[in-house]
């Protein structure tokens, strides 16, 4: 059909006179051959060319169009090309040195990906195991008609060929933009090869909502923030991709501008307006800009988008390389926030093992790049990362999507972390006020605890901070504490004062409970003390706490502390006058009441476990006490905590 038509309109311009073979006439003809030619995909392989020096890559890319951008290879003293037969024949006559390292590159990924799809652990959709441009859609369509509480989906605007570039907001109220609440930016797919890019993010969607009302800290987030998720900036270059490869592996990087003289595509990753200038990359080349900043449709649809919603932070997903890298890629020269930009990047990295550095130093000169282009105009923190390695390619086997995700996860929360204010206790600070002088937490003392807060985000925290404790035997009348932190700044709380009871425990952990109160949100952590001279928690002493207020409806954390790895089970009951046994334990009597299990597990190194939970809605609990107590299998040996009593408000 695409034959059909475009010999038909090269037809039309035969001319009618009878002078046949004119030059004309066989422009013609060749330009109908070539576009014949082209409409099945050429053959393309990988290809490692020898280099010397900067001057030889330099004059390999007037001969190569499709050269892999990675800046340290060609040190190594050779690049990686991807070039069908007649490019490398090219290569061949202007003399340079080169080997074929994988031929037919997309079907080695698609049969790859078929092999391995059969394999446990394996994600499989239906390209290569990647997800077609119709089933991302059907993808944010879903989470949006499951989640409509917390996800919404929108057109961005419309591609060159009339596509939609969709987007899906993940906020509290999600169909309208907050203004008063920060945006985090994430973006995928603008090299349409790239495909693990566009599925990060759809499992990061996925993560989130499933995770809301369940973890603290992704509830927080959501309900705090604007998450906008792009996963695909460029569906006709990724639908291209399907059509010529169904199942996976096609190359096609641009999007599908058609520039005539069978040449296509735009480079959207270079098409951005900061210091875009011409560099004479030609038409056909797969770094070609444009000619114009946003001369693009889909460029242009994020630019407006930035300019209404500006995030403080983003990120734009590509493959591969293992990198998470940030501004400049136009200039050697550091960003006046190199410092902020190192600093953040660095705690993602500690957690993925990726390089970071700025995009000019991993990939020398990359002009109209969208990383740039967020930071230059809008000051947002961009980041860019690049998702595995050289074997994982643009089509890893779908048995690396899961550890793949893995390797982001962490990242794109912190970042979705830092984007708004974020309060995170660095260290408690306990002082003697009143007690015999020694450095142990004794009964009958009293002390003083100041905690030191750190505003990780980039915007100001304003927090209320409360330490509540779970016993009697630890009290507090202070507080609720009111601190305010700049961007990343960290200070010491005012002190709070607690009096230990005269007949209290030594020697066994004690959780206090430290409530974060801001952004119109409560989130709680544990914080563990030891009284008596031990400070060592011994083997078999187990405290558990309830985290949160604990109050019907309410989402709470469990938290068992004490002996490292042993299987742990938490069992409750209420108040009531008849004792019970535990279910399966021979003999002994546990807790009064409906005996229920609240969490299963095992402890970790640090001999913790927790778990959230969903207290009941039920207006019987008020005002009744819930006891609780941990089963532990020690080496064998069933083990039983002390009580420890709740009550509920
Ligand atoms: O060339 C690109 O656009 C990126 N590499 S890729 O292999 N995914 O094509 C790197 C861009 C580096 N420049 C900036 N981030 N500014
Ligand atoms: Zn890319």
């Amino acid at each position: 059909m695409i034959m059909d038509t475009i010999a038909g309109k090269s037809l039309n311009l035969i001319p009618i006179t009878v002078n046949v073979f004119s030059l004309r006439w066989l422009a013609c003809l060749l330009i109908v051959v070539m576009e014949m030619v082209a409409a099945t995909p050429p053959i393309i392989d990988l290809v490692k060319v020898q280099i010397q020096d900067r001057a030889e890559l330099n004059r390999l890319r007037q001969f190569a169009s499709d050269v892999d951008d990675h800046y340290s290879d060609w040190q190594q003293g050779f690049k990686t090309i991807y070039a069908d037969d007649a490019e490398q024949a090219m290569l061949k006559a202007a003399g340079f040195n080169f080997q074929v390292v994988i031929e037919n590159l997309s079907d080695y990924y698609a049969q790859r990906a078929a092999r391995d799809r059969l394999t446990r652990h394996a994600i499989t959709h239906s390209m290569g195991g990647f997800r077609t441009l119709s089933e991302i859609e059907q993808t944010l369509e879903r989470l949006s008609k499951t989640f409509p509480n917390i996800v919404a989906k929108f057109s961005i605007g419309k591609s060159y060929e009339d596509r939609d570039i969709w987007a899906i907001r993940i906020s509290d109220h999600p169909k309208v933009y907050e203004p008063s609440e920060p945006t985090v930016w994430f973006d995928a797919l603008h090299h349409a090869r790239e495909a693990m890019s566009g599925e990060s993010l759809l499992l990061f969607a996925e993560w989130l909502v499933n995770h809301y009302a369940i973890d603290l800290t992704v509830t927080r987030l959501i309900n705090s923030r604007n998450i906008l998720l792009i996963p695909c900036v460029n569906p006709d270059g990724y639908e291209y991709n399907r059509q010529q490869h169904p199942n996976g592996g096609g190359l096609w990087r641009k999007n599908r501008r058609k520039h005539g003289n069978n040449r296509y595509g735009v480079d959207l990753n270079r098409n951005y307006g900061w210091e875009w200038q011409y560099d004479r990359s030609e038409q056909n080349n797969g770094n070609y800009q444009g000619k114009a900043p946003f001369s693009e449709p889909e460029t242009a649809a994020i630019r407006d988008l930035l300019a209404q919603q500006t995030p403080s932070m983003s990120v734009s997903v590509h493959t591969h390389g293992n990198e998470w890298m940030y501004p400049w890629g136009y200039t050697a020269l550091p960003t006046p926030d190199e410092d902020i930009f190192r600093t953040y990047a660095a705690k993602i990295v500690a957690t993925n093992g990726y390089t970071t550095d700025t995009a000019w130093n991993l990939y020398g000169i990359t002009r109209g790049a969208s990383d740039d282009y967020h930071y230059g105009m809008h000051n947002s923190l961009a980041f860019t990362v690049e998702i595995g390695n050289f074997v994982d390619g643009f089509w890893p086997s779908p048995t690396r999507i899961p550890a793949l995700f893995n390797t982001v996860q962490p990242g794109y929360q912190k970042i979705a972390q830092w984007a708004g204010a974020w309060a995170s206790v660095l260290a408690p600070f306990w002082t003697e006020q009143l007690g015999n002088g020694d450095e142990w937490f004794d009964a009958g003392e009293i002390w003083n605890l100041s905690l030191l807060i750190k505003n990780e985000g980039v915007l100001p925290l304003n927090a209320e901070v409360s330490v509540s404790s779970h016993t009697p035997d630890i009290m507090t009348e202070d507080g609720p504490i009111n601190i305010s932190l700049a961007p990343r700044q960290e200070a010491l709380t005012p002190s709070l004062q607690f009096h230990f009871a005269d007949m209290i425990d030594s020697e066994i952990p004690y959780i206090l409970d430290i409530a974060l109160n801001y952004d119109g949100f409560i989130s709680n952590e544990p914080l563990k003390m030891v009284l008596g001279p031990s400070r060592i928690l011994a083997d078999n002493l187990t405290t558990i706490a309830v985290l949160g207020k604990v109050a019907q409806g309410n989402l709470v954390r469990l938290f068992v502390s004490g002996t490292a790895e042993v299987t742990a089970e938490v069992f409750w009951s209420l108040e009531t006058t008849t004792a019970q046994y535990l279910p399966n334990i021979e003999g002994a009597v546990y807790l009064a009441g409906n005996i229920q299990s609240l969490l299963k597990g095992m402890t970790d190194i640090n001999g913790e476990l927790s778990g959230l939970l969903h207290l009941p809605k039920s207006t019987e609990l008020s005002g009744k006490t819930v006891y609780l107590q941990a089963l532990l299998d020690y080496e064998g040996k069933p083990f039983v905590s002390r009580l420890t009593q709740v009550r509920f408000e």
